[in-house]
C-alpha cells in the first residue's frame, strides 16, 4: 500500500471518529476547513500525487475523490442535525400558552347623561325633528328679554345666574334657542321642529335633586295650526318610549312668562306605580318638565304673525330623566366622575 493510501485511510478512520462528537456550527466549520480547506489535511495529502506513478495515481484519485463526497456528505446532515437540535431547544425554551389571558386593554364607555341625550335624539329625530347646539355664554336679550322677561320682571328671581357682563350671563335654560331657532328658519318653507340639548346654569344650592349646572334639552314646534293636542301627543308619545307603556303623564296648570298656557307634566312613579313612596314624596308622580305652547309675545319677537302662526315648546331635565329611569338618588354623582358610579351604566 502507498503511504498515501494510508494516510488517506488514517485520515478517514480519525474524521469517522471526530465527526459525531462535534456538537455545534462553529466547531463543524473548524473541522471542515482542517480537512478540505485550501490548506487542509487533505488538500496537503493530494499534493503529493505528483510524485505517484501512472499506475498508482488514479487508485489514489478515486480513493481521494470517495473520501471527500463520504466527509461532505456527513458534514451536510451534522449541519442539518445541529441546526435541528438548535432549533428544538429554542421551541422548549420558548413554549408559547395560547390559552394564558391576554393584555386586556380597558374600554372606556359613554357617560350616562350622553347615553340619555342620545336615546331622547333619536327618538325625536325619528319624528323628524332637528337637532340645533346653543351657546353656554348667552346674552340677557335671548335667555331673558326675547322669552318675555323683560329686565326687572320678577320672575328673573327663579333663575339667576352667573354674569360676565351686565349683559353677558351663563344661560339659566335652553329656552333662549327657541327665539335663536325662529330668527333662523325659513318659514315660507315650512315649519320648524326641533330640540336643543345642553348645559345650563343657575345660582341653585346644590343637593340630591339640584345642581349649580345641569343639562336641558328644549323642544321647538312653530307653524300654523299647532294646538295643546299636539303638544299632548308628543311628550305622551315620547314619555312612554322612554319610560314604558304602562307610565301615566299627569298635566298641572303652571307659569312659564314664554309659554300661555303654562304647565308642568309629572309622571307616575317608576318605584311605587303610583301607589306612594319615598321616591314620590308620597304623591305617586314625579315631575318630569316644563311646557306650554309659545306666547303670542315670543313669536311676534321673531317677526312672526302670532294670528297665523302657533306653536308649543318644552323644557325637560336631562339628569331628572335619567335619574328617574335608573333609580339615582343623587344628582350629584353624575359630576363626580367616580368609576363604581358610572360603570354601573357601561
Ligand atoms: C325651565 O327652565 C323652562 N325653560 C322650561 C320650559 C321650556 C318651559 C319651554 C316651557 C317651555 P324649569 O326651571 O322648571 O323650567 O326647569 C326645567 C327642568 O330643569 C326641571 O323640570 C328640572 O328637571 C330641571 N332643573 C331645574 N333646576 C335644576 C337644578 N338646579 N338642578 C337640576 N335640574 C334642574
Amino acid at each position: 500500500m502507498s503511504s498515501l493510501q494510508e494516510r488517506i485511510e488514517a485520515l478517514k478512520t480519525q474524521a469517522l471518529a471526530s465527526l459525531p462528537k462535534l456538537s455545534d456550527e462553529s466547531a463543524l466549520n473548524d473541522f471542515r476547513v482542517s480537512i478540505l480547506g485550501k490548506k487542509g489535511q487533505l488538500t496537503e495529502i493530494l499534493k503529493g500525487m505528483k510524485d505517484l506513478s501512472n499506475e498508482e495515481r488514479p487508485i489514489i484519485g478515486a480513493l481521494a475523490n470517495d473520501f471527500r463526497d463520504k466527509i461532505t456528505d456527513l458534514i451536510e446532515e451534522k449541519k442539518q442535525e445541529l441546526e435541528s437540535s438548535k432549533l428544538n431547544a429554542e421551541l422548549a425554551h420558548e413554549t408559547l400558552d395560547v390559552t394564558l389571558p391576554g393584555n386586556m386593554h380597558h374600554k372606556g364607555t359613554r357617560h350616562i347623561l350622553t347615553q340619555t341625550e342620545e336615546e331622547i335624539e333619536e327618538i325625536f329625530l325619528g319624528m323628524g325633528y332637528e337637532i340645533v347646539d346653543g351657546y353656554e355664554v348667552e346674552t340677557d336679550h335671548y335667555n331673558f328679554e326675547r322669552m318675555n322677561l323683560p329686565k326687572d320682571h320678577p320672575a328673573r328671581d327663579m333663575q339667576d345666574t352667573f354674569y360676565i357682563t351686565e349683559d353677558t350671563l351663563l344661560r339659566t335654560h335652553t329656552s333662549p334657542m327657541q327665539a335663536r331657532s325662529m330668527d333662523a328658519h325659513d318659514f315660507s318653507k315650512g315649519g320648524l321642529r326641533m330640540i336643543a340639548p345642553g348645559r345650563v346654569y343657575r345660582r341653585d344650592t346644590d343637593d340630591a335633586t339640584h345642581s349649580h349646572q345641569f343639562h336641558q334639552i328644549e323642544g321647538l314646534v312653530v307653524d300654523k295650526n299647532i294646538t295643546m293636542a299636539d303638544l299632548k301627543g308628543t311628550l305622551d308619545l315620547v314619555m312612554k318610549k322612554m319610560f314604558g307603556q304602562d307610565r301615566k303623564l299627569r298635566w298641572r296648570p303652571s307659569y312659564f312668562p314664554f309659554t300661555e298656557p303654562s304647565v308642568e307634566v309629572d309622571i307616575s312613579c317608576f318605584k311605587c306605580g303610583g301607589a306612594g313612596c319615598n321616591v314620590c314624596k308620597h304623591t305617586g308622580w314625579i315631575e318630569i318638565l316644563g311646557a306650554g305652547m309659545v306666547h303670542p309675545n315670543v313669536l311676534e319677537m321673531s317677526g312672526l304673525d302670532s294670528k297665523v302662526y302657533s306653536g308649543f315648546a318644552f323644557g325637560m331635565g336631562q339628569e331628572r330623566i335619567a335619574m328617574l329611569r335608573y333609580g339615582i338618588n343623587d344628582i350629584r354623582g353624575f359630576y363626580q366622575g367616580d368609576l363604581r358610579f358610572l360603570k354601573q351604566f357601561a
